[in-house]
């Protein structure tokens, strides 16, 4: 059952904006910092667990995964840097395809790797393509990709990107400037590519202010994610969730 991509569509369809934050494991090795960021996830609505890192240093992911889902009734969903980020014990895994760049391996050779083990497993494939962004920055995920961003200001790229993407039957787009990116994506950029296909559109990267989130919603973003301003500060877990869920999005 297609449970996970059903309740975005679901939710798109009624305009409404979705808040996934990313836990990167590296970054939560303190069980106890763990333990907060995920309880404030759950006390303030958070729609999605988004769970991985492009430069995995830290033993142990697959206990780490099951620890999360331990914790939590909110459906967790591998955003895998690597094929050796797959594990039976989440829910759902963003099989990302990484269109904006010409990366075979990113594209194709990883999957191939990754998909006897994933028919293994009972968790939700959701085929995304994956658009990295330039936001002003080398982030990790655009040096380890070794793939050139669309560059900020190319509208055109990212739109006829993802909706080569959409053709080809992918099932969501993930536009990212890249974790701890120095600004957002454009909201030029966003509304474009959200004019542009009918699929549901995620945006991350460099959003650290609910003022930021607020944009990317009004933009035409259908799930925003956040990942490095909840590190430092989990409490605004609750702000963030509040300004995503009072958002329509305009289309
Ligand atoms: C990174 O989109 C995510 O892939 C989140 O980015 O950590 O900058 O919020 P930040």
């Amino acid at each position: 059952m297609a449970k996970i991509i059903s309740h975005i569509n679901e939710a798109k369809a009624h305009g409404q904006a979705k808040l996934a934050v990313l836990i990167d494991p590296d970054k939560y090795s303190d069980e106890s910092r763990l333990i907060k960021a995920v309880t404030l996830c759950n006390k303030n609505g958070v729609d999605f667990i988004f769970l991985g890192g492009s430069l995995l240093m830290s033993d142990g992911f697959h206990d780490f995964v099951k620890e999360v889902k331990s914790l939590t009734d909110i459906p967790v969903i591998l955003f895998p840097g690597s094929p050796s980020q797959v594990s039976a014990h989440a829910d759902g895994i963003l099989f990302l395809s990484l269109i904006s760049g010409r990366n075979p391996e990113l594209l194709i050779g990883s999957h191939v790797i990754a998909a006897p083990a994933l028919a293994q497993t009972s968790l939700e494939i959701l085929p995304t393509g994956y658009m990295l962004v330039d936001c002003g920055n080398t982030t990790t995920a655009h040096y380890i990709s070794q793939t050139s961003p669309i560059p900020h200001d190319k509208d055109d790229i990212a739109y006829a990107t993802a909706l080569a993407g959409q053709m080809l039957g992918l099932s969501c787009i993930y536009m990212d400037g890249g974790s701890g990116a120095k600004s957002t994506l454009s909201e030029s950029m966003i509304h474009t590519v959200s004019q542009h296909i009918s699929i549901p559109l995620i945006v991350g990267g460099g959003i650290r202010t609910v003022e930021d989130a607020s944009r990317v919603c009004d933009a035409g973003a259908d799930v925003v994610v956040i990942g490095n301003v909840i590190e430092e500060s989990p409490e605004l877990i609750q702000d963030f969730s509040i300004e995503v869920h009072r958002k329509r999005v305009k289309k």
